[in-house]
């Protein structure tokens, strides 16, 4: 390519090329030049927010010099690439990730300094990118920050939500919603307006008979929406390789609107095509862990995944290889069953356009795909009804069945006595309407399908996917224990523990290797060590104790034990079983002496999380922490011995600020539930223990820590089945005591109006308690009050956490990402960029 450029042009763009600030004075220049010019503003004009664009656009320019050389290394390269297909990616903030990964942290902040600003105040000014829920598009990002890092040549694909996960806000203790227009203002993002794609919609399929006589189908005569390509850079930390997230928006596919009508005067017709259309890539849904079935939901699976298929296949057959080499060039992980349609879409490509043979297409495509499930709940697990999927992609429709007719025949082939097991594994549900089985056509369709940690993965195997298990045998079935990555989530949230621990280790090595950690475990009596530690924590204490107080409004002390519990809303997770456990705790607080009072460990119970606009029990519960704190807090009998706050707005950056503080964390699902959790990985990292189930990657964080450093209660997975049964069918439904004074309370009105509780109440004394929370309750409340006694003896503490902190290594996401790309991808890092002058 190069020579066919003229020698004195190549010079003169060589001299002009772009360059990346290196010093204090180039990155004061970039940042005053874009404040003076991009933004038209001027020393005198110049707010933190419009410091804020200036630095992010002065860093901005410096990622995507580096991109560009990534992207052109891994051009000419043309090594295999990752494509991680996620509906979510949970970004949070750009700008302090940028500055740490880039390594301009100092230079950044004293150049800010300079010029009359902090820097924790400019990078407070961003938005949270919240494209995601929780933890399943939280996982996503903290992928895209470990490949970039290992080097991996990797792209994200998801949708440019015009809205991402509402806002909450909290008024008369109910969660209201308050949409999140965050794109005002976004400097991260590159807008391709000429990298497009068109995706059709509904129309109809034809059958022709090619000059070969070949029978080939093609569907046609649909509705064309046009995806636009909005790119991001996404850095990685300490090297040069900064990957690509292309998200893509919906436009109408003649562009703005129609004038044809617009100057028969149809003005409102003209623009209505225009806004539906561009009403695919409006909204995230919100819900965790549920599946709606709602027509735009499917709309927005099959735009995202056709344009991030045109863009994969573009790119493969610029390269001339042949079909056979696909699978060798490309790897695509399906982040739980939402990207599932780009299997029969990449069949579609095969058969159709390629005029590929059905086994030679079939066989690239399970060799392509890998699906990771997230989720065993039968709520979550995605199924369309047959005649949506029939009027919206009827082609795909037909390659679903053909699909399901050639794995039945497989089947049927291999296991010619068991016939029941035809229906049970069938793509198609036999109901009324008929559904399609979304994991089930993930899990034929790929070559790999994991699990999210050890026990997850168990029940992957032996519940969900059972016959497939039999069918495939077991090695198509694996596990990959989530992680997260230590730049946020260590050295971003807690700076000053990533310092302490890199003063030991004599640098930041464990940010790339977390494993060095435990190297830590040797300071554990070192006196002077133990006391920087502790005077961490409680610095952290003490900034959320600040932010409560700002946010919140209430008061709390950071000498208290700080209990926090901060994720998703929802019954599984059991924020029900610890609000109960503080009204418990009050109910005996309020029954002391004062002499027996004294002697009480404070302690400050932290909520937070979003409920799903829909889930009315969620938000009851939401509803309950706040009405319980109303009434503890204002209580003078109580003072400082329980608090109780609920954090509105739950996000990234947040979290950030929290999970830093806490000295105990709660992740109380009910066993089997939690299919890994993450932030019990971020809340120990930092250097808090945990109250926790057998659950989710608790069970593995146990093994690392030593059961000694987590305190662990209530029934275990292998039981929960036989326990709901006894709900319904054994003794009467026997209430623990405490549980049903608890209970007590709340109907005679003590938290407001009791009414909003009953169906709380209810939904564990009359309605089975599916989340056993009245199996829990006892030794939960008796866990605690091991806590209590164990915080007490601060020393004993102290070790307990610095050993935790030290045994960590296993939980980053550089280990699962270098997992994934050994066991499913089968892809190679590629050297990072040279960089000219570097
Ligand atoms: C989830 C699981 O519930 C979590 O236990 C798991 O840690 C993450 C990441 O693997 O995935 N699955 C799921 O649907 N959500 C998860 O958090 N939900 C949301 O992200 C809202």
């Amino acid at each position: 390519v190069e020579a066919s450029v003229p020698e004195e042009q190549r010079e003169a763009w060589k001299k002009h090329s772009a360059k990346e600030f290196k010093t204090k004075d180039q990155f004061e220049a970039d940042v005053v030049r874009h404040i003076e010019t991009t933004l038209a503003r001027s020393l005198f004009n110049c707010d933190e927010a419009a410091a804020y664009a200036g630095t992010a656009l002065a860093l901005r320019d410096r990622l995507i010099i580096e991109w560009n050389r990534t992207q052109q290394q891994q051009t000419f390269a043309d090594p295999k690439r990752v494509y991680y297909l996620s509906l979510e990616f949970l970004m949070g903030r750009a700008l302090d990730n940028a500055i740490l990964n880039v390594g301009m942290k100092d230079i950044a902040k004293q150049g800010l300094e300079e010029l009359g600003f902090r820097m924790e105040d400019v990078i407070s000014q961003e938005r949270d990118a919240a494209l995601g829920n929780g933890g399943l598009g939280r996982l996503a990002a903290c992928f895209l920050d470990s490949l970039a890092t290992l080097n991996y040549p990797a792209w994200g694909y998801a949708l440019r939500y015009r809205y991402g996960i509402f806002r909450q806000e909290i008024v008369d203790g109910y969660q209201v919603e308050v949409p999140d227009y965050w794109l005002d203002f976004n400097p991260w993002e590159f807008p391709r307006h000429d990298v497009t794609v068109d995706v059709q919609f509904y129309g109809g399929v034809r059958k022709y008979t090619d000059d070969s006589g070949k029978q080939l189908s093609v569907w046609e005569n649909g509705e064309i929406v046009t995806a636009v390509a909005y790119d991001a850079p996404i850095p990685g930390y300490g090297t040069r390789t900064t990957n690509n997230l292309r998200l893509w928006s919906s436009k109408a596919s003649h562009g703005e609107f129609d004038f044809t009508k617009f100057n028969s005067g149809e003005y409102e017709a003209s623009v209505a095509d225009q806004q539906r259309a561009e009403t695919i890539s409006a909204v995230l849904y919100p819900n965790d862990s549920l599946d709606r079935g709602k027509e735009l939901r499917l709309k927005q699976q099959y735009f995202w995944c056709a344009a991030s298929l045109f863009d994969i296949v573009r790119r493969f057959k610029k390269s001339k290889k042949a079909w056979k080499e696909f699978a060798n060039q490309v790897a695509i992980q399906l982040n739980d069953t939402h990207p599932t349609l780009a299997i029969p879409e990449l069949m579609r490509i095969l058969l159709d356009q390629e005029s590929l043979e059905w086994d030679e297409a079939w066989s690239i495509t399970q060799a392509t795909f890998g699906y990771t499930n997230h989720t065993v709940m039968p709520e979550a697990l995605e199924k369309w009804s047959v005649p949506l999927v029939q009027h919206l992609l009827p082609r795909h429709l037909q390659i679903i069945y053909d699909i399901n007719f050639h794995f039945l025949q497989y089947v049927e082939r291999n296991f010619p006595k068991e016939r029941e097991m035809l229906s049970r594994v069938s793509i198609i549900e036999e109901s009324e309407p008929k559904r399609v089985r979304m994991a089930f056509l993930a899990v034929i369709g790929s070559h790999k399908v994991n699990g999210v940690a050890e026990l997850h993965s168990d029940l992957v195997r032996t519940t969900i996917f059972k016959d497939f298990v039999k069918i495939y045998g077991p090695d198509k079935f694996t596990n990959v224990t989530n992680g997260i990555t230590p730049r946020r989530w260590l050295h971003q949230a807690n700076p000053r523990l990533s310092a302490l621990i890199a003063s030991k280790l004599g640098g930041h090595d464990f940010l790339r290797d977390l494993n060095l950690l435990h190297k830590v475990e040797a300071y554990v009596d070192d006196e002077e060590f133990r006391k920087e530690f502790r005077a961490i924590k409680y610095a952290n204490k003490v900034r959320l104790a600040k932010y409560t107080k700002e946010v919140e409004g209430i008061t709390v002390n950071p000498s208290s034990l700080f209990d926090i519990q901060v994720k998703r809303i929802h019954e599984y997770k059991r924020q029900q079983l610890n609000i109960f456990g503080v009204i418990h705790r009050y109910l005996e607080l309020k029954s002391m002496s004062p002499e027996a009072r004294s002697k009480v460990q404070p302690r400050v119970s932290f909520f937070g999380g979003k409920a799903a606009p829909g889930y009315w029990m969620a938000k009851m519960v939401i509803h309950l922490i706040n009405q319980v704190g109303k009434v503890v807090n204002a209580d003078p009998d109580i003072g400082d011995l329980l608090k109780v706050v609920f954090l509105s707005d739950y996000n990234v950056s947040k979290a950030e600020i929290i999970t830093p503080a806490s000295d105990i964390s709660e992740h109380i699902s009910t066993a089997g539930t939690e299919a890994s959790g993450t932030s019990n990985m971020k809340f120990v990292l930092n250097g808090g223990l945990i109250i926790g189930t057998c659950d989710g990657a608790n069970i593995e964080i146990t093994r690392e820590v030593g059961e000694d450093n987590i305190f662990l209660f209530g029934n275990l997975a292998e039981d929960v089945e036989d326990l709901r049964h006894a709900h319904f069918y054994g003794d009467s439904f026997q209430l623990d005591p405490s549980l049903q004074r608890v209970f007590d309370t709340i109907r005679s009105g003590t938290f407001g109006d009791a009414g909003p509780f009953s169906g709380l109440v209810d939904s564990i004394v009359d309605h089975g308690d599916y989340y056993l929370v009245s199996d829990d309750f006892k030794s939960y409340v008796e866990t605690q009050g091991l806590i209590d006694e164990a915080y007490k003896d601060q020393e004993a503490w102290l070790t307990r956490t610095i050993t935790a902190v030290s045994r960590m290594g296993f939980f980053s996401s550089d280990r699962c990402i270098d997992e994934y790309a050994e066991m499913i991808w089968n892809v190679e890092p590629l050297p990072p960029p040279k960089m000219n002058g570097a």
